[in-house]
């Protein structure tokens, strides 16, 4: 199967390029896409270089799939061409997210709304996918009211300019050019994306509207705080969640156990627990400080992390590849709609 990466270049773009290669999706043509700027550059994939054309000559050679990570407005731009040309494309961006005749998908939750007439397909936001893999057994279980997350993410979700940033900062370089309004090193930002008139951040605000849509049920509660650290390897959340039936905190941790694509780390005693130097370049969700909140009946806290640029990102879109390949729902471009 023809696939396209459309910013290749970029840091989510890049680990697609490992992803796909990893889990042997079955790419008999890799088309490297980017910008006007990066054109007869070339990325590595699956150890061999590979020219990065522009997205006219992409659409030209048909790939079957095409996955986007070139943010927001070149996709809004983009992805429509790609689709009328009966190429699907899996969005990694903000931009048709929200949009309701666009499905938000994280394959463990809800990969069983796609049908072949889905020719754009979002992926959501990375704080999102590693909260919402977690939810959905729980949910089932036992009924979601509420969830109250605050978040501690890693710069590697600003982009690469971000961890340049960073960087330079620990080295005591000035030369670099900063991303964020103050300095990242030793400090915490309460601060993702841009601040929006309710006084929450659009990162805030995506947790909650696109918690609801993927779980298809507008009935959960969720507010969050969004915080960006100095650290590379994920983003970490603590999770207090509010349910309508009481639970075992035992069989929480089995029913989580059993999740497709979560892992269990929670051994107190041994200091064992998620963080994002160990969960940095895994496809899992990881879970640990499973705990009662004993200041209210039916709620339990719990500590979620996962590298935001797998299954934050590139691992989500590939799985939703795979789940079009393996139910097929794709076919080559020339049938085109
Ligand atoms: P380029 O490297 O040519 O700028 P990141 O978020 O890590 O900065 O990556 C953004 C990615 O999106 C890069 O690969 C970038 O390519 C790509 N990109 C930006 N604008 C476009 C565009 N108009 N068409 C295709 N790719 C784009
Ligand atoms: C961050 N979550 O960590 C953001 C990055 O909507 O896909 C991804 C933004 C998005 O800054």
């Amino acid at each position: 199967m023809k696939v396209a990466v459309v910013g290749a270049t970029g840091l989510v773009g890049g680990e697609m390029l490992k992803v796909l290669a990893e889990r042997n999706f079955p790419v008999t043509e890799l088309i490297a896409v980017a910008s006007e700027r990066s054109v007869g550059k070339q990325v590595m994939f699956k150890g061999k270089p590979v020219t990065v054309v522009g997205f006219d000559e992409a659409i030209a050679r048909k790939p079957a799939i095409a996955i986007f990570s070139a943010g927001g407005s070149t996709s809004l731009e983009l992805a429509p061409r790609f689709a009328e040309a009966g190429i699907t494309v899996i969005d990694n961006s903000s931009a048709w997210r929200m949009d309701p005749t666009k499905k938000l998908v994280v394959p463990e939750v809800n990969a069983d709304t796609l049908t072949a007439a889905d020719k754009i397909i979002a992926n959501p936001n990375c704080s999102t996918i590693q909260m919402v893999v977690v939810l959905k057994p729980l949910h089932e279980k036992y009924g979601i009211k509420r969830v109250v997350v605050s978040t501690y993410q890693s710069v590697t979700g600003t982009g690469k300019a971000a961890v340049d940033q960073l960087f330079a900062e620990r080295n005591g370089d000035d030369s670099v050019a900063k991303v964020y309004p103050h300095p990242i090193d030793l400090n915490v930002l309460p601060h993702i994306d841009v601040f929006l008139d309710n006084g929450y951040t659009k990162e805030e605000m995506k947790m909650v509207k696109e918690t609801t849509k993927i779980m298809g049920d507008d009935s959960i509660r969720v507010t969050a705080t969004t915080v960006r650290i100095p650290t590379i390897g994920g983003h970490s959340e603590a999770v207090n969640i509010e349910f309508e039936r009481d639970f075992d905190v035992q069989e929480v941790r089995d029913l989580l156990t059993q999740a497709e694509g979560v892992v269990v780390q929670d051994d107190p005693a041994n200091k064992v627990y998620p963080m994002p130097l160990t969960a940095h370049g895994k496809d899992e969700v990881f879970v640990g400080r499973i705990r009662r909140d004993e200041s209210q009946a039916n709620t339990l806290n719990l500590w979620i992390v996962a590298d935001n640029l797998r299954k934050g990102a590139a691992t989500n879109a590939v799985q939703i590849a795979e789940y079009l390949v393996k139910h097929e729902l794709v076919g080559e471009a020339s049938a085109v709609v």
